[in-house]
């Protein structure tokens, strides 16, 4: 397994230079959408709706970038990408970049050559079970059947956690999310792990959701981010400043609804340079003054897109916790705009 895992690094690492030389942000243009690596469906985070739509927090971002770049949030080209295909669709340069509950990892970002321009959640890997089962803890599952997806930091973590507790499992292995979950439906395994957030958005979708249990133990820290190719440094500043600019309009109380006005009459001098109206930070990444305007009006800041799409008031119902702002105790902290 471990060689397995180390050949495939050194394949991709091989694809990623190949493909580091490319100025990202001049493509995009060109091309007039962007090409956003997203997952093959996870509710609340990437899939699409009924009129084939996607929608999602992860979604969201995509359509930043796009606003920023191409002042157009629309002009998106979704491409989906399971576990084990996300990141030769990035080196290859079949997506400009991914948006997509991706881990950042060390050897992600250094020996497979990305760039993760930072943190849009702040996660753990957890278990869920069927309530039937009676089970109250995770070091409870020896000899527990485990639905797990090749290709993820999720399987790594599930061998050194039954290791280090000294019980054993038998691996289920699936390619998706909702290969997962049928076999998980099926009783082909008595439990299911992946990131605690994806948990909860997968158990949102059952018809009896309180037929199956988030067990309490969280087994490692997720933080999970956009990223890109490495060796486009322009192209990873606009990636990277979008995330700031969503976190920051939060922080500083911009909003979808009060940006047009705070963009005329703001007095505070960060909001100002946010959103164009002092200094031009728009021209220092090649875009224009309003690009970051054009970013919260897309979908909101980033505490917008988070209630709309996965927070306390939707069936997914996550609490902000981690990711609440540092002002309120989290972890998300936008860097200076100066
Ligand atoms: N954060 C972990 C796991 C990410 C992951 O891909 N999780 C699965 C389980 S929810 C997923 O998103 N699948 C999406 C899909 O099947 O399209 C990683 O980066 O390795």
């Amino acid at each position: 397994m471990k060689r397995t895992v180390l050949f495939g690094a050194l394949g991709l690492a091989g694809l990623a230079a190949g493909a580091a030389s490319a100025a990202t942000l001049d493509d995009v243009k060109a091309r007039g959408t962007l090409n956003c690596g997203v997952n093959t469906g996870v509710a609340g985070f990437a899939a699409p709706d009924a009129s084939g739509n996607w929608q999602g927090f992860d979604v969201d971002a995509c359509r930043a970038v796009a606003a920023a770049v191409l002042n157009d949030p629309q002009a998106v080209v979704f491409v989906p990408t399971s576990p084990s295909t996300r990141f030769t669709a990035l080196a290859s340069g079949e997506v400009d970049m991914l948006s997509r509950n991706t881990t950042w990892t060390f050897s992600r970002d250094t020996d497979l050559k990305f760039e993760f321009v930072g943190v849009n959640y702040y996660d753990g890997q957890g278990f869920m079970v069927p309530k039937a089962l009676n089970v109250t803890s995770a070091k409870e599952l020896d000899g527990a059947t485990v639905c797990i997806q090749t290709g993820t930091t999720t399987e790594l973590n599930l061998a050194d956690f039954f290791r280090t507790n000294n019980i054993s499992y038998e691996p289920v292995p699936i390619e998706t999310n909702a290969e997962a979950l049928q076999q998980y439906a099926a009783g082909a395994c008595d439990a299911y792990t992946t990131d605690a957030s994806a948990l909860a958005a997968s158990r949102a979708t059952f018809e009896t959701p309180d037929d199956h249990v988030i067990l309490p133990e969280i087994i490692s820290k997720e933080p999970l981010g956009p990223l890109v190719r490495h060796g486009d440094n322009d192209w990873a500043d606009i990636v990277r400043w979008t995330l700031m600019a969503l976190i920051a309009a939060e922080e500083y109380g911009v909003t979808s609804a009060n940006v047009s006005e705070l963009s005329e009459n703001t007095t505070n001098p960060e909001v100002a340079r946010l959103l164009g109206v002092e200094d031009n930070l728009g021209g220092m990444i090649g875009l224009d003054a309003e690009w970051a305007k054009r970013v919260i009006m897309a979908g909101g800041n980033y505490g917008e897109i988070f209630a709309r799409h996965i927070g306390e008031n939707t069936p997914i119902g996550l609490a902000r916790g981690l990711n609440a702002q540092w002002t309120d105790g989290g972890l998300l902290y936008a860097m200076p705009f100066r």
